[in-house]
């Protein structure tokens, strides 16, 4: 029996003003609590199961958490290494249960992993892997080109669903699986998992089986000059409707735009828009990413299907050699949604990083010097080096190139400066952050990171640290990686768990259109929503929203504040692919430990 005992006066009402990572703390780990306010007082570690104290500390030390404007206080426990379901105790009430665990994240990346499962088009989920999710296959239409509307894809079946909506899009695309193949490439041991999809067992690891359902479906995307599509779509977003109730444009708006498209094009008529996709133009940041994409494809899959490895590596070659030779004109191939499309544009001005990944991914592939010479001649463009993103990939690039045998020392040597340079740089906002995260809070630097999809800007921030640990072979990150992950989980201002299926307080209503119309009331598991986004003239919903969250004073929300766990509120509770594949692969590295 231990002797600490949490006085008869403290409260045992949960109270969220103490922060916790809802899921798990690492039994070794360093393991912090984040309370608001300057609190003084005795707190303590209990046993979920039997309410005893097992570990107690006297609080001092208020720090200003310069984000949200409030003084917060830690409580350290990491002194205390037994495994165990445990809650906090203050002066001020009790926190959500946590785990303390040998393998903290296992859970959560098999979960997260799995999602892009709940994702695949075209395909029906059965329910030995869905589960209650189960739903017919969706999305099997033909497509046309939207520059010629008389040519027809018959056959763009596969891929997932990008996000809340059906869409499928190419860039997002080029992250994801760059994410999952580096997890099994450098991060094995922390990604093999049985995900019980209908692959499991085929000798591949899941990982790789899951990517691949995106990686076919990528591959129908390339046209024949190796210019690669931006996206297919329907024409508009989906209604409320379960992906295989989506009848495409039943809803499609014959306005007099439809008219006069319809006399522009006399080859087509109102039947053909009711039963066609629409497959975009091709794009030159989709075309540098899947190049880079299948590049990478070449290697992995080359132990285990090498035709297929032979056919991603020709795929990338050609839209390299396509990306590469349009690069100076690339304005005309900037991506804009044309008339009918008006689904997610990803938008991206500079195409310099795709291609510049591109290369790099092809010279670690081949070893090829021609592939090196065209990354050194692109280093020297204008653009991040170290990002990673959807629409940055400069950092996937410069990693690529940095893992390469026989990269040239000296280029070697100022990319991988840059890599650090940018991993000490979130070091150093980690270093400030009171609630232990590397998002700037535009107080000690000009930029407010907390906008649009807030939550991954912090995890790709976590790729560049994890590239330096890699790369320099060392520990330093690690605890600024765990402890944003810990953010993720419900260390944060409003003690909100951003991941669905996990924690106490965790995102119940995404904007995720299964989700939303499945009739189940919970959300599809391992989701990772796009969180608080402090941009007040980008939340139409938001505003909205307010109805729905009456007595908030939304004008003055502070930055970490600014979510609301509502599914129409797509600024900040979205869920994307891409998200939830920068998380996992940042959980993955941690897992391989
Ligand atoms: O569901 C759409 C989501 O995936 C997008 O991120 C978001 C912003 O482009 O738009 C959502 O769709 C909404 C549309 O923009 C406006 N009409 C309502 C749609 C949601 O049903
Ligand atoms: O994340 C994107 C955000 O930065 C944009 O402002 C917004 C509107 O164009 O679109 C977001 O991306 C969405 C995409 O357009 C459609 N699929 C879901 C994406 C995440 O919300
Ligand atoms: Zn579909």
């Amino acid at each position: 029996m231990s002797k600490i005992k949490v006085p008869e006066n403290y409260s045992k009402e949960i109270n969220q003003e103490i922060a916790v990572n809802q899921i798990a703390y690492g039994v070794n780990d360093s393991k912090i609590a984040v309370l608001k306010g300057d609190i003084k007082g005795v707190c303590y570690l209990c046993n979920a199961k039997t309410g005893e104290a097992v570990f107690e500390e006297k609080l001092s030390g208020k720090k200003f958490d310069s984000t949200n404007f409030v003084y917060v206080t830690h409580f350290d426990f990491s002194d205390y290494k037994e495994t165990g379901e445990y809650y906090i105790a203050s002066e001020k009430g009790v926190s959500f249960s946590f785990e303390i665990s040998e393998k903290p994240y296992n859970k959560v990346t098999i979960a997260m992993i799995k999602a892009l499962y709940f994702q695949r088009c075209g395909m029906t989920l059965e329910e030995k892997y869905a589960g209650e999710y189960a739903h017919d296959e969706c999305h099997n239409y033909p497509a046309f080109d939207i520059n010629n509307p008389s040519r027809v894809f018959e056959d763009v079946s596969g891929g997932w669903h990008d996000a809340g909506d059906y869409g499928k899009y190419i860039t997002p695309a080029n992250q994801t699986v760059f994410n999952m193949m580096y997890a099994y490439e450098l991060f094995e041991k922390g990604v093999d998992f049985n995900l019980n999809i209908p692959e499991s067992g085929n000798g591949v690891p899941d990982i790789l089986n899951e990517a691949k359902y995106e990686l076919d479906w990528m591959l129908k995307m390339q046209d024949e000059n190796g210019g690669v599509h931006h996206k297919v779509t329907t024409a508009q977003f989906a209604g409320n409707v379960m992906p295989d109730d989506d009848k495409l444009v039943d809803d499609f708006k014959f306005d007099e735009q439809a008219d006069k498209y319809l006399k522009a094009h006399p080859e087509i008529d109102k039947e053909f828009l009711k039963t066609h996709q629409v497959m975009s133009q091709i794009s030159l940041t989709a075309t540098g990413g899947f190049a880079a994409a299948m590049a990478i494809a070449a290697r992995v899959y080359k132990k285990f299907y090498p035709e297929y490895a032979e056919k991603c590596l020709a795929a990338a070659r050609k839209a390299f050699d396509f990306a590469y030779s349009k690069k100076d004109e690339g304005e005309k191939w900037e991506f804009k949604n044309r008339y009918p499309v008006v689904t997610g544009e990803y938008g991206d001005n500079c195409w310099f990083d795709e291609i510049y990944w591109a290369a790099a991914e092809l010279f670690r592939t081949t070893g090829e010097k021609s592939y090196e010479e065209k990354f050194a001649e692109l280093f020297k463009e204008n653009f991040s080096k170290i990002a990673f993103g959807a629409y940055q990939q400069g950092g996937h690039g410069s990693f690529a190139y940095c893992l390469s045998e026989n990269a040239d020392t000296q280029l070697r040597a100022k990319v991988l400066n840059e890599i650090i340079c940018g991993a000490e740089n979130a070091l150093t906002i980690y270093n400030r952050n009171a609630y232990l995260l590397c998002l700037n809070d535009g107080v000690n630097t000009n930029e407010n990171e907390y906008y649009w999809g807030s939550n991954v800007v912090l995890t790709n921030k976590l790729g560049n640290m994890i590239s330096a640990a890699y790369l320099t072979k060392s520990d330093k990150y690690d605890n600024a990686i765990k402890d944003s992950i810990s953010y993720i989980f419900g260390r944060n201002y409003i003690s909100q768990c951003y991941v669905t299926g996990f924690g106490t307080k965790s995102t119940k209503n995404p904007h995720h259109r299964p989700s939303m119309f499945d009739g189940v009331s919970e959300p599809v598991p391992g989701f990772v929503a796009g969180g608080p986004n402090d941009r007040k003239w980008q939340r139409p919903s938001l505003i909205e929203g307010v109805k729905q969250s009456e007595g908030i004073d939304w004008d003055n929300m502070p930055p970490a504040g600014c979510y609301i766990d509502w599914e129409w509120n797509w600024t900040t509770n979205e869920i994307t692919i891409y998200w939830n594949s920068s998380c996992f692969y940042v959980t993955a590295y941690l897992n391989s430990k």
